[in-house]
């Protein structure tokens, strides 16, 4: 009895891919993988398939439901904290002459209402840097 596992997604990765079971009460495991590097933020959904002709009830087909989020201090949500962001936040500070673009989320990082000095702190201590993984501790949940 040979069984494969294809995923209809790049980003699940289905591993083995493949494999024999010896008999009927045989488990065998599947695990997925999945690479987010790429996914823009929001819900996104995949099926595997695990096949195998000779097995009755097949294929399988298990749902992955899987959620990328980013951090509130991304003003430009393009998944990282970097200068471009500080650079948003500071033209935010001076609303009288800047209003957002609608793809721009407000920079009022302590939700108080406002743009201000209060709102500098908390972006700061989670600024990376270019090219620097962000601090975990500085997940705050925000996206879908
Ligand atoms: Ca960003
Ligand atoms: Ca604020």
């Amino acid at each position: 009895m040979f069984f494969t596992a294809e995923s209809d997604r790049p980003w699940a990765i289905p591993s083995p891919a493949g494999g024999t079971a010896v008999a009927p009460s045989q488990t065998a495991v599947v695990t997925i993988a999945y690479e987010a590097g790429h996914l823009p933020v929001g819900t996104h959904a995949a099926v595997v398939s695990i096949s195998d002709p000779a097995s009755p009830g097949s294929p399988r087909l298990p749902g992955i439901t899987l959620t990328v989020r980013t951090m509130r201090r991304d003003l430009d949500r393009d998944r990282d904290v970097d200068q471009a962001d500080f650079g948003h936040l500071q033209k935010c500070l001076d609303m009288t002459s800047f209003t957002p673009p609608p793809d721009r989320v407000p920079a009022d990082l302590n939700g108080d209402g406002s743009v201000d000095d209060r709102d500098v702190r908390p972006f700061l201590v989670c600024f990376p840097g270019p090219n620097t993984t962000a601090n975990p501790g500085c997940d705050d949940g925000y996206g879908p």
